[in-house]
């Protein structure tokens, strides 16, 4: 029987401490892997969760709207409060109701047939000079908007305009406010600033202006020289009375400016809101804005696309 000798018993050891060894790299990996596991499926539970959230703030919206008294629309209804953000488990959902009706449409510089409006042109060139951005971009927005090539205005900018661009004009109506970014002169700040008087959604000639919703540089913008005073008593009034008809503005003598505003632009009754709902549930967030059109009773999607916020 052979004795076992001391380099023997060495090399017995080392094999056993590699082995101990690979065992500990193999169960650290394994945990590595487990704990991404985790993580990948926590994250999909979080997704989940925001993507139900958001489902249901815009459910709740829907029922708001549904419950809304078709006679008029004002900032004293329902849908026009400012719910603080609603506490669900580890999670929060945060939504608003805007009214659609309360800015101007920019696809409405072009008519039906495709054309600049010459009335409408005018109402966007003093809304961009009270918002200090250059009146001739509106040239620059109809030719992206209008089907022909010929440069409008002393801003146009057709074709020859984007030659240097990876893209070319568009020739069509806006799908978003965002695509003014696409339009030559336009930049960041100036989309910031239209978003807080402009809007795009389908146009059909003309898209009703709410008077019980509508800010102070879209009013002052409707026509020419109308009293700055007449405006601020009017948005004063309809915080404590929102108006139940353009008649209104009349017995209340802050109409001397209406007769002078496009016929049919001034509306009291709006056709489309826009929902914005928020839903963050640890470190996952998602947030959608949803354009809805009233019909009748009932609503129809017009636009949902993920927002970067509320
Ligand atoms: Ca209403
Ligand atoms: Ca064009």
């Amino acid at each position: 029987m052979a004795h076992t000798t001391q380099s023997e018993r060495g090399i017995a050891l080392v094999m056993v401490l590699a082995l101990v060894a690979l065992v500990a790299v193999w169960a650290v990996q394994s945990a590595d892997e487990d704990w991404v596991s985790l993580r990948r499926a926590e994250n999909m539970q979080l997704a989940a969760k925001t993507w139900l959230g958001v489902e249901s703030g815009e459910a709740l919206a829907l029922r708001t709207l549904s419950a809304d008294d078709h006679a008029y629309d004002g900032q004293d209804e329902d849908w026009a409060i400012e719910a603080p953000p609603f506490p669900v488990d580890d999670g929060v959902i945060a939504g608003r109701i805007e009214d659609a009706n309360r800015f101007l449409n920019l696809n409405d510089l072009l008519d039906s047939a495709g054309n600049a409006q010459a009335d409408v042109v005018p109402v966007f060139k003093r809304l961009f000079t009270r918002l200090e951005i250059d009146p001739r971009l509106v040239d620059a927005l109809v030719d992206w908007m209008d089907a022909d090539k010929e440069p409008f205005g002393s801003g146009g900018a057709e074709e020859s305009a984007y030659v240097n661009r990876p893209y070319q004009i568009k020739n069509a109506p806006l799908d978003s406010l965002n695509e003014v970014l696409l339009i030559q002169g336009f930049d960041i700040p100036m989309l910031e600033e239209l978003r807080k008087v402009a809007i795009v959604r389908p146009s059909y000639g003309l898209t009703a202006l709410n008077i019980n919703t509508a800010p102070a540089d879209v009013l002052l913008s409707l026509a020419d020289n109308i009293p700055q005073g007449e405006v601020e008593a009017m948005i004063n009034a309809r915080q404590s009375a929102p108006y139940k008809s353009i008649g209104d503005l009349t017995a209340a003598g802050m109409n001397s400016w209406v007769s002078r505003v496009k016929v049919g632009w001034l509306t009291v009754k709006s056709d489309a809101f826009m929902v914005r709902v928020e839903a963050r549930f640890e470190r996952a967030r998602w947030a959608e804005e949803m354009l809805l059109a009233r019909q009748g009773e009932s609503f129809r999607v017009l636009s949902r696309r993920k927002a970067s916020g509320l």
